[in-house]
């Protein structure tokens, strides 16, 4: 028998490309002939090059996207042509994104200020007892969607976890969030605290679920859809962080109404991307002493005449809320690329 010849390993490597490439091109509509009319739709997933886009009797349809498209995420509503034969993989192509109502987005050091959800009338900051309550991640979050202009809610979950002095704890440090305006959420997935609640929050909205990884967030989305059946991970033993479990944003339907966005935990929320005052009036309370300061470029520090800081001293402005504006200012140029400069 002739021995087959030997292939040096960048010929394995050409060979196993090749392979792909014909797959892919079985895989994937090639020409317009093969492609319906143009459609509407929204965006229900988002990963790699691919968006899966579901039109208005629920078929969903795994696309390319046109080159001349800026971005696409969850919650887009774009036009799309299907492919006329279902067998194929990647079966259609989003011609075009419709202008957005709303856009959450987070800076990403390679990839500069990156969509998130698009379309979105709220905001769940999802924080947990394990990964460690984070105040400072808390208010990044805050300060992002201030700027955006979303209604956010914070929501801590696995609060079964805690005992009934821990408990009264940290009801006391989220009363900081109740008392300037925001609504506060306890949840478990264990014991379904708190899921009733969160449910007619959703209800009719389209919401977006963002925070560390690992606190839980696809959890909640099972007790909320059991059926959409969403990968859980376990928190790791030897950083007692989440995994990055979800990696691919999903958007999913209630059936009495309202969407909700699934997205990937991430481990830092930079806000690099804001400028300062930015930064500053994302803390809703602080805007009532906005313009005071004796010091037109006042960095509310200890600058005299500043009435922020006479604000926190005087207990109208907590404590904890000021030295935590003050950290995310110290930690501005923390991961921001040379390149970008903030707006
Ligand atoms: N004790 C307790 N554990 C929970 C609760 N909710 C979720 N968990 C656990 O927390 C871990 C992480 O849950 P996930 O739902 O994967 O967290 P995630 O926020 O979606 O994480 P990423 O997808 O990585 O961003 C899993 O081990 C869950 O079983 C809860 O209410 N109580
Ligand atoms: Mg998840
Ligand atoms: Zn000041």
């Amino acid at each position: 028998m002739a021995k087959k010849p030997k292939l040096t390993h960048k010929q394995r490597r050409q060979v196993s490309t090749n392979r792909q490439k014909r797959l892919q091109q079985n895989d994937t509509v090639q020409n317009d002939e093969q492609l319906a009319d143009s459609r509407a739709g929204i965006v229900v997933g988002r990963f790699g090059k691919h968006a899966n886009v579901q039109d208005d009797t629920g078929v969903i349809t795994k696309c390319h996207i046109r080159r001349t498209i800026g971005s696409v995420v969850c919650g887009d509503k774009v036009e799309f042509r299907p492919g006329k034969d279902a067998s194929i993989t990647v079966n259609g192509i989003i011609e075009l994104v419709h202008d957005r109502e709303s856009v959450l987005t987070r800076p990403d050091f390679y990839d500069g200020v990156k969509p998130i959800a698009a379309n979105i009338d709220q905001i769940i900051i999802v924080s947990s007892v394990i990964p460690a309550l984070s105040l400072n991640i808390i208010d990044r979050y805050l300060v992002a969607a201030e700027d955006v202009n979303i209604q956010p809610i914070l929501l801590l979950n696995k609060i079964e976890l805690l005992s009934d002095d821990e408990r009264s704890e940290v009801d006391q440090q989220l009363q900081i969030y109740r008392d300037i305006g925001y609504q506060v959420l306890l949840t478990s997935c264990k014991t379904s605290e708190g899921i009733d609640q969160l449910t007619a929050i959703l209800k009719d909205k389209t919401s977006v679920f963002v925070g560390q990884s690992g606190v839980g967030k696809s959890s909640i989305v099972n007790q909320l859809l059991p059926e959409a059946d969403e990968a859980i991970g376990d928190i790791s033993d030897n950083s007692g962080l989440g995994q990055h479990t979800t990696t691919a944003a999903k958007l999913l339907h209630f059936p009495a109404g309202g969407d909700l966005i699934d997205s990937p935990g991430v481990r830092e929320f930079a806000l690099w991307h804001l400028a300062v005052e930015k930064v500053t009036s994302g803390f809703i309370e602080f805007r009532d002493f906005l313009g005071g300061c004796k010091f037109r470029d006042c960095k509310h520090l200890d600058d005299p005449g500043c009435l922020i800081r006479e604000a926190a001293e005087q207990g109208k402005i907590s404590q904890q809320r000021y030295q935590s504006y003050h950290k995310i200012l110290a930690g501005m140029d923390d991961n921001r690329p040379n390149r970008l400069i903030p707006t």
